[in-house]
């Protein structure tokens, strides 16, 4: 395989797709090797399949203001790759999305859910709608006019969107209300539902839980665990959440958050009250996380900041696509951080990542340790088809199973000749191989 070639073939088939071209070089560049191994994949031009999507709805969104002004959005779904389930992402509501961010999303997708074990394909989709400031009845009849297009093309068989960035509970739930009303039909077409109906115990903190079971399964083959441990956490959303309680509960410290004006530093580390107060902050639909600072005592506000100035022992980017440089990762290690696990898609950029395994410091991407959300998306929608509901428990000891499983298979696709594991390849060989006999398998279609 010539990654340069197919590299330049694909930047001048879509020019400016900055973070798609990058997600797509990360993964061409750690499979070289076993592709180059088997020439069936060649043969079958796996590669050039692959990295094009299989089809892409684009679509407008007019919607009325509580001002009675028509504004009109732009909304997409990315269906990419269905060879081992139904189409399986999020939709992100972001004023920032454009095609290049979905189909970056939708690609990382496929292997992170290969990786799941469960069947599901990569899909990805949203909208550069962005609900910050937003009455609930503009989120609903921006979701309703959304989903007036979607749903033509998504199915409970066919493809299953979920929430991501500035998708939550709610806007699922608006969005369901309209499937609904079209479809004539009570399926489990979208995940992160709520649990009256037909959503899954643990799915709100399933992204967060999974990355700290990641985090651990690492820390653990250094003989280390979260025990005493100080914590940076980026972002202050879904998966910044749930992160942030599980280090509490397993004995960590996390001593920051952040938002898009800064960050704030909790210098004693976060206390259940202060993680139930990102909840609420969340709720009031601002964009910043400076609050935090004025209600509680003794938690500093850093403007225009970012978290990885901080010394700490782990650090966990939860917020969004290249957030962390390489700059910020050299700063990491300086100060002695041995893990890093991406609870966000791609926070880390390719320099931080070169500085990271230069350090050889324990380093996740998020498409192995961010996979418990679409990871129990996919229990979700077992216990639909099923028409059962599990308890908490058996939710979260799926979960837990599962990140044990991704972790191993990374150590064992990634493991280099001085012992050193490199996740990055571990994670993407381990789902691209899983990806390609399939292809393999059902022919060229
Ligand atoms: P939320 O909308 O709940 O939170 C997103 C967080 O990131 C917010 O704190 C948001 O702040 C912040 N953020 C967005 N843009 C920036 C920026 N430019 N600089 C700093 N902070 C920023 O989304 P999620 O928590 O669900 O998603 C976070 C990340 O995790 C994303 O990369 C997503 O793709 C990934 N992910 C999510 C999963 C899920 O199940 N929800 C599953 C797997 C991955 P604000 O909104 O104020 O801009
Ligand atoms: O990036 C992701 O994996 C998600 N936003 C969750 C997708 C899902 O279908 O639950």
């Amino acid at each position: 395989m010539d990654v340069n070639k197919i590299m330049n073939d694909l930047e001048r088939k879509h020019p400016g797709e900055v973070e798609y071209l990058q997600a797509v070089h990360e993964v061409l560049e750690s499979i070289e090797e076993v592709y180059n191994q088997n020439p069936q994949y060649e043969k079958a031009k796996i590669i050039e399949r692959l990295i094009e999507p299989d089809r892409i709805l684009t679509f407008k969104v007019p919607w009325v203001d509580d001002n009675g002004e028509v504004n009109v959005n732009l909304g997409y779904r990315v269906q990419f790759n269905g060879a081992i389930g139904p189409y399986k992402g999020g939709l992100r509501f972001h004023p920032s999305v454009n095609l290049s961010i979905l189909k970056f999303l939708g690609f990382e997708q496929i292997f992170k859910n290969a990786l799941t074990t469960l069947p599901m394909g990569g899909g990805k989709g949203g909208s550069d709608f962005n609900p910050k400031g937003k009455s609930d009845s503009e989120i609903m009849r921006f979701c309703q006019a959304f989903m007036l297009e979607l749903w033509k093309i998504i199915g409970p068989e066919t493809d299953v969107p979920a929430g991501d960035i500035g998708v939550g509970g709610k806007e699922i739930g608006f969005m369901y209300g309209m499937y609904k009303k079209l479809q004539r039909e009570h399926t489990g077409v979208l995940t992160g539902k709520s649990l009256n109906w037909g959503g899954s115990l643990v799915r709100p903190e399933a992204t967060g839980f999974g990355n700290v079971y990641f985090a651990k399964e690492m820390l653990a083959t250094k003989g280390e665990t979260f025990q005493g441990k100080k914590v940076a956490v980026s972002g202050f959303g879904n998966v910044a959440w749930g992160s942030a309680q599980k280090v509490t509960e397993l004995g960590g410290k996390v001593v920051t958050l952040s938002g898009p004006d800064g960050y704030v530093h909790f210098a004693n580390g976060m206390t259940e009250e202060m993680i139930d107060y990102m909840l609420e902050l969340r709720a009031t639909n601002n964009d910043i996380i400076a609050p935090f600072a004025e209600e509680f005592d003794g938690v500093t506000f850093h403007a225009g900041k970012r978290p990885w100035e901080v010394k700490v022992d782990v650090a966990l980017p939860c917020a969004t696509q290249n957030e962390l440089n390489g700059e910020d990762a050299k700063a990491l290690v300086a100060n002695g951080v041995i893990c890093v696990s991406e609870g966000a898609n791609m926070p880390s950029t390719p320099e931080a990542i070169e500085a990271f395994h230069k350090a050889k410091i324990l380093f996740s991407p998020g498409k192995a340790s961010n996979a418990g959300g679409v990871a129990t998306s996919g229990l979700e929608m077992s216990q639909n088809a099923l028409k059962m509901h599990w308890s908490a428990e058996e939710v979260d000891e799926r979960l837990h199973t599962i990140m044990v499983n991704i972790h191993a298979a990374c150590v064992k696709h990634g493991t280099r000749e001085d012992g050193y594991v490199d996740y990055v390849k571990g994670a993407n060989v381990a789902g691209f191989i899983k990806v390609a006999d399939s292809m393999l398998d059902q022919g060229i279609i």
